[in-house]
C-alpha cells in the first residue's frame, strides 16, 4: 500500500520544545522507546501489542503511578478521566531521522483537562512530548523572555500585561498541582501510546464506572513493523522512496470489551470530509460499542462538534457572540459529557 500523504504530515525536522513550557510545565513520565525485534504476528489481535509495538522501557513505572492515582482519588469519591491528546508519531526507521505524524496540537486535550479540573475530576493526562499542556497553552504565542525585565541582584520582574490573566491562571494551576489532581504521561511514537494506553485502561479498572476515557489524540491508522523497518537513514541516492505500511489494531476493541470494561469511554472522530463524518461516527459506535463519539470537521473543530450516542445526537455549536468572548467548545463537549458521565454512574452504580 503506498503511503497517502493526505491525513499526514512528513516532519522531517525536530520541534523545537518552548522555553514557556519548560517553565510552567509540572513534572512529566517521559516515554523512552527500546526498540525490541519483532515479526509476523496479527495485528488485529491485541493480544500481540508487544509483539509488534515496542514496549517502553518504563510503562511499569507509569501504570503503577496511573493506578495509585486512580486509588487515591477513587477512595476520595472523585471521579478520574484519562485524556488523550496529540499524535502519534511512525517512525520510518529505527535509529529515526524520518517519521509521520497525524495532525493535532494538543489543543482540544489540554483545554479539556482544565474543564474537566472545573467539574472536580482528577486528570491523567496522556499527552504527546511538546504538545500543548493544561494553563501553559494560554501563553503559547508569547516569547517568555520579552515579559522579563532583569531588574538587578537576582531580581526578575513579570510585565503582567504581555501575560494575560496570568494571576489567575497561575494561582489556578498552582491550586491543581499542590492538590495532585493532574498526573501528566508523555508518549512520543505509537508504540508508546498504545502500551501507555492499555496500561491506563488496566489501572484504572479499580474504580469502574467512576473512570472515563476521553480519547482526543490523533492516532496513526498505519505504520511500519519494526521487522520491516530499515536500522539506518534512508538514502535519498536510492531513487523515490514507496513505503508499504501495515494497519494499527484497533485498541478500542478490548479496551472497551476487557480493559476497561465498567468505564465511560468516548473516542473522537477526525474527518475533512463533512458528507461521511455521522455515518463513520455511527460505524465506530457500532463496531467498539462504547458510550459516545464526538464528531468534528478538521477546519470546523473549534466551533462545531456532534456527540453521538447509541440513542441521540447532540450538536455543539458555539455561536459567534461566545466566540467573541472567547468561550471554548470544550467547555461545552466536557459539560455535555461529564453529565452524561454521572447519569451513567448512577445506572451502572
Ligand atoms: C480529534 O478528532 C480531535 O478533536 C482533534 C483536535 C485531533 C481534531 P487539536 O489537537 O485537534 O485541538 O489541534 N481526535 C481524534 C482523531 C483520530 O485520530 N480519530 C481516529 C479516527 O478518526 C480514531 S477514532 O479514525
Amino acid at each position: 500500500q503506498v503511503l497517502r500523504t493526505r491525513t499526514f504530515i512528513l516532519n522531517l525536522s525536530v520541534r523545537l520544545h518552548t522555553l514557556i513550557q519548560s517553565v510552567f510545565g509540572g513534572p512529566v513520565a517521559r516515554a523512552h522507546t527500546k526498540w525490541n525485534t519483532m515479526s509476523g504476528s496479527d495485528p488485529a489481535a491485541a493480544g500481540s501489542l508487544s509483539e509488534e509495538f515496542a514496549v517502553p522501557a518504563h510503562v511499569e513505572e507509569v501504570r503503577s503511578l496511573m493506578a495509585a492515582f486512580a486509588e487515591q482519588h477513587g477512595a476520595a469519591g472523585r471521579m478520574v478521566v484519562l485524556i488523550t491528546s496529540g499524535g502519534t508519531k511512525v517512525p520510518l526507521e529505527s535509529r529515526t531521522v524520518r517519521f509521520l505524524d497525524n495532525f493535532s496540537s494538543g489543543r482540544r486535550g489540554a483545554s479539556s483537562a482544565e474543564y474537566f479540573l472545573s467539574q472536580g475530576y482528577a486528570v491523567i493526562f496522556l499527552h504527546r512530548h511538546r504538545s500543548l499542556y493544561p494553563y501553559t497553552r494560554l501563553y503559547t504565542g508569547v516569547n517568555l523572555l520579552d515579559c522579563l525585565t532583569l531588574e538587578g541582584a537576582g531580581l526578575v520582574t513579570v510585565d503582567q500585561r504581555k501575560l494575560p490573566n496570568i494571576t489567575k491562571v497561575l494561582k489556578r494551576y498552582q491550586e491543581v498541582k499542590s492538590a495532585g489532581l493532574l498526573l501528566p504521561v508523555e508518549f512520543s511514537t505509537l508504540s508508546e501510546y498504545l502500551h501507555l494506553l492499555k496500561a491506563a485502561a488496566q489501572a484504572l479498572s479499580s474504580i469502574g464506572s467512576k473512570a472515563m476515557f476521553y480519547l482526543a489524540a490523533a492516532v496513526s491508522d498505519f505504520y511500519i513493523p519494526a521487522s520491516e523497518m530499515p536500522e539506518h537513514k534512508i538514502q535519498s541516492s536510492n531513487g523515490p522512496l514507496q513505503i508499504s505500511m501495515k494497519m494499527v489494531p484497533k485498541i478500542l476493541k478490548p479496551l472497551v470489551k476487557d480493559w476497561a470494561p465498567k468505564a465511560f469511554v468516548i473516542s473522537f472522530k477526525l474527518e475533512t470530509d463533512p458528507s461521511i463524518l455521522l455515518e463513520r461516527a455511527r460505524c465506530a459506535l457500532d463496531t467498539y460499542n462504547h458510550q459516545a463519539v464526538v464528531a468534528n470537521v478538521l477546519d470546523t473543530r473549534h466551533g462545531y462538534v456532534v456527540v453521538v450516542t447509541k440513542d441521540s445526537q447532540k450538536e455543539l455549536v458555539l455561536t459567534d457572540e461566545e466566540a467573541q468572548r472567547e468561550v471554548e467548545i470544550e467547555e461545552k463537549i466536557v459539560q455535555n459529557l461529564s453529565h452524561a458521565h454521572i447519569q451513567f454512574i448512577n445506572q451502572k452504580g
